[in-house]
């Protein structure tokens, strides 16, 4: 990070854990996952709700990359403070890629998480079982008012079921197998995605990223 992302957080007269980072995100799976995968940073974690934000950013980017720095740079101007956002999704290799960084809207813009695992379900019903391999990404931008911003990345491999199976998590969990646990994403506690997860793996990054900035 630049020099004026640090410079918020350089001020010695101020406590390190009294500075905010704004978790720039609506979706309240994310939220409850963060809030556990933050929970030894230098800052308080705040939300949208909480500060009376409810701006939802166009993600008009092709890449997650580039919708994590939308969605972060828009929050830290708004804001003033420091904000962490999340772009994540699956990739399926059978269908090239898709749905990509399109995965909360696969199924159009009002449909739920149920509607949308059971469009991909529906995409994918002639694939026989050892095609349909695919990849959690999460990357996520830590951005500084002024637009600077650093990247973290993360992912997770897996294959896609032919139905839904588990109730925990959130999105496209219950239809996300993972071979070497021999159990969906949903059937894991939340303990357990915590330590395998995409998200969890760019956590790991971004709680580094985080640290320095506290200095
Ligand atoms: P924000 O932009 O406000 O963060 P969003 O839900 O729109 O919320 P994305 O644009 O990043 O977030 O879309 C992510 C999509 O991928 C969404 O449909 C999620 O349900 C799904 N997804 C992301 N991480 C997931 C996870 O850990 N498990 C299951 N599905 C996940």
């Amino acid at each position: 990070m630049t020099a004026a992302a640090s410079s918020i957080n350089n001020d010695k007269e101020v406590p390190v854990h009294k500075n905010k980072l704004l978790l720039a995100t609506n979706n309240k799976g994310k939220v409850r996952e963060y809030k556990s995968l933050l929970r030894r940073i230098p800052f308080k974690i705040v939300t949208p709700s909480e500060l009376g934000i409810t701006t939802e950013v166009d993600e008009t980017g092709s890449s997650f990359e580039e919708n994590a720095g939308l969605k972060a740079i828009a929050l830290a101007k708004e804001s003033g403070l420091l904000s962490l956002a999340d772009d994540s999704g699956l990739e399926v290799d059978a269908l090239g890629g898709e749905p990509g960084p399109l995965s909360a809207r696969y199924a159009g813009e009002d449909a739920s998480d149920i509607d949308r695992l059971n469009y991909l379900l529906s995409r994918l019903k002639d694939v026989p079982g050892d095609r349909r391999s695919a990849r959690f990404r999460c990357v996520i931008a830590i951005a500084a008012p002024d637009g600077e911003v650093e990247l973290c990345s993360g992912e997770c491999r897996g294959l896609i079921t032919t139905e839904p199976r588990g109730y925990n998590g959130f999105g496209y969990d219950p239809i996300f197998y993972l071979p070497e646990l021999c159990k969906t994403m949903a059937e894991l506690t939340p303990e357990e995605k915590n330590k395998i997860s995409h998200r969890a793996k760019a956590a790991e990054k971004a709680r580094e990223v985080l640290k320095k900035l506290a200095r």
